[in-house]
């Protein structure tokens, strides 16, 4: 019997090369490697590696996404004057900066002051699309249900608020995120205070919920279903309509222990909407900052849930009780 319910013991099954639903390929374009196995492979997945069918979108998703890299790998070596150590040692920091807020929103600023980042930023996009594409059109070629392809819209919608969107409606691509990997992070940080700290926005609170929630509950799950595979539970799907013992012992673990249990298709559409709902409201969190809400730690205090610390500048003069009309004209009266 399988003994793939331990903690470590992998099972790797080998056999005939599966060659797929189709015989005649969908997308018309087969990926150029062999088809293999490997047991290396075995120990992440399955041993089989390929056929990977590229079809033309997923060709114009490489080829697009190649040409972004490259304006950006170019751009960082440039910057280090093409010093190839340089390149390597400081690359982390080396960053490909949208256009300066003088440009505004212009298509075609100076190549070197955020041009190139437009110009990547417009690959990058149309790989990102034609890959959304590609995943719609494999899911519907092998007559799936098309929620992976939603579940990747909703993070493409994040994306586009952070690059696209919310700069449009601020009126500036400076306002985007530059491309490098400790200057996205430092823009991330620099936004955040900028905006009264964005532990305030209700929107990242959610995102934040979502994205520990989808790690626990991929925890249980996962868990759960290796916890029964010795009562067959691994036949997950088959467990949805037909419970048997595995789905009962894994309804009636949780039952005990949270008086209340996912069902075995249930726990698939809670990790699905944990999952979307990521960067669903991580979308509409950045979208709002700086176009509706300017600073997060007052719209906090003003909605009753930050704390309001008293003034630590002891020699100012206290805040006036009521507004000075400034229409009135201000009369001194003699006494
Ligand atoms: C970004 C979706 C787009 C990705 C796509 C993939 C490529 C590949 C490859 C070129 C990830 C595109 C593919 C580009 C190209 C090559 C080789 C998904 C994305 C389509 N935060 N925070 C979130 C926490 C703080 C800040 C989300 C935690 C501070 C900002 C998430 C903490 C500050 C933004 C989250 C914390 C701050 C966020 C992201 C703790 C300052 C966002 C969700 C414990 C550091 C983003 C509403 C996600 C957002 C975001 C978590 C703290 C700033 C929930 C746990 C207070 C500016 N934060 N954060 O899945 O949505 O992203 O905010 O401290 O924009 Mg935060």
């Amino acid at each position: 019997m399988a003994r793939f319910h331990t903690l470590y013991t992998a099972i790797v099954l080998e056999g005939p090369i599966e060659r797929g639903l189709h015989p005649t390929p969908l997308p018309r374009i087969r990926g150029p490697l062999p088809i293999i196995h490997s047991r290396l492979f075995g120990r992440i997945g399955e041993t089989q590696i390929g056929p990977i069918r590229l079809g033309y979108d997923g060709l114009l998703s490489v080829f697009c996404g190649f040409i972004a890299i490259e304006i950006i790998g170019l751009n960082m070596w440039a910057s280090v004057g093409w010093n190839p150590l340089r390149f390597i040692k400081l690359l982390p920091f080396l960053a490909l900066d949208p256009p300066p807020a003088r440009y505004g929103l212009q298509i075609f600023p100076p190549l070197h002051e955020g041009g190139w980042w437009l110009m990547a930023g417009f690959f990058l996009t149309a790989a990102i699309f034609a890959w959304w594409f590609r995943l719609y059109r494999l899911a519907r070629a092998d007559e799936l249900g098309t929620h992976i392809p939603w579940c990747f819209a909703s993070a493409i919608w994040l994306y586009l608020v952070l690059g696209f969107i919310r700069p449009i409606l601020m009126g500036s691509w400076s306002e985007a995120v530059p491309f490098g990997i400790v200057p996205h992070l430092n823009w991330t940080a620099t936004f955040s205070v900028r905006y009264g700290n964005l532990f305030y926005n209700p929107f990242h609170m959610l995102s934040i919920t979502f994205l520990y929630g989808s790690a626990v509950l991929f925890g249980m799950h996962g868990g759960t279903i290796l916890a029964v595979t010795k009562f067959g539970g691994d036949r997950e799907t088959h467990e949805i309509a037909h419970r048997g013992t595995a789905a009962e012992r894994a309804s009636l673990f949780w039952r005990w222990t949270m008086g209340f249990n996912a069902s075995y298709e249930s726990i698939h559409r809670w990790a699905w909407w944990f999952a979307t709902l990521t960067t669903l409201t991580g979308g509409i969190g950045i979208l709002i900052t700086g176009t509706v809400v300017d600073d997060w730690y007052l719209w906090g205090v003003k909605h009753g849930f930050a704390p309001q610390y008293p003034s630590i500048y002891r020699d100012l003069p206290p805040e006036p009780k009521e507004a000075i009309d400034v229409k009135k004209p201000f009369i001194v009266v003699p006494r």
